[in-house]
């Protein structure tokens, strides 16, 4: 006898449960968050996580290039643009760039990812590869950790001006463009998810999917800590 599939209602209510491991919870961005991080740990947090950045028009386009539904398409197509930039909008690539030279590092020195931990690339690549072999609406499910993405942009916009006041303020238009485009995004991503794992199954699956994607934004805090060192 297999069970029945969850409710709509009762399917986003276990993915949202799910928030209780995104890395808002983790020691190395609390650390951050809360003010405790030095300029170095700053400075490799940026450096890094421009590696997660520049994947993620690369990710987009696996799931493009793996999606047969145009109307899926035309949506997601706007994330491409989003961080590569489109007509006079730089994108958010550049926005992360200007965030680096906010907390003093060169472009330059960023694009070139000599500071990239093995750690973070492994678990990027993790993401990316997924979006290349799994169905496409798996690689769809797996960007729902962004359902808790406005609250640690949120977070970040309401602390660092406070305790980090040597970083430039335009150096955090970055996380102020993506309170708004996270919770586009997700809107999209969250009504397919729930349309399309349609049974018990497939739900578990989903959960299964979203639980990756959080392993994977865990482990490059992970890196972080042990590279940088983590603060309590
Ligand atoms: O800046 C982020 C971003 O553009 C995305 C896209 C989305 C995806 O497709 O997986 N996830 C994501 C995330 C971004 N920023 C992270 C952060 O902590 O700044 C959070 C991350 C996410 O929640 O997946």
């Amino acid at each position: 006898m297999t069970a029945p599939a969850w409710t709509r209602e009762e399917f986003e209510e276990r993915l949202r449960e799910r928030g209780r491991a995104y890395h808002i919870h983790h020691p190395f961005n609390v650390m951050l968050n809360t003010g405790k991080a030095t300029r170095e740990q700053i400075q490799g947090w940026v450096a890094n996580r421009f590696y997660y950045q520049i994947n993620i028009p690369i990710k987009d386009a696996a799931i493009l290039a793996n999606c047969d539904d145009r109307d899926v398409r035309r949506h997601w197509v706007q994330r491409i643009l989003d961080h590569d930039g489109h007509g006079e909008d730089p994108g958010g690539i550049d926005a992360w760039l200007r965030l680096s030279e906010a907390v003093g590092l060169a472009r330059a020195q960023v694009e070139s990812l000599d500071e990239l931990l093995p750690g973070v690339r492994f678990a990027v690549d993790a993401y990316v590869n997924f979006a290349r072999r799994a169905p496409w609406p798996e690689a769809v499910c797996a960007s729902l950790t962004e359902l808790f993405a406005p609250e640690i942009h949120r977070q970040r916009l309401a602390t660092w001006p406070q305790h980090y006041p040597w970083i430039d303020a335009a150096g955090l238009r970055y996380f102020q463009s993506r309170v708004s485009l996270a919770r586009r995004d997700v809107e999209f991503g969250l009504a397919l998810t729930l349309e399309r794992f349609g049974s018990h199954a497939a739900q578990q699956r989903a959960l299964e999917v979203l639980q990756f994607k959080l392993d994977v934004l865990w482990q490059m805090n992970d890196a972080m800590a042990m590279a940088y060192g983590v603060t309590a």
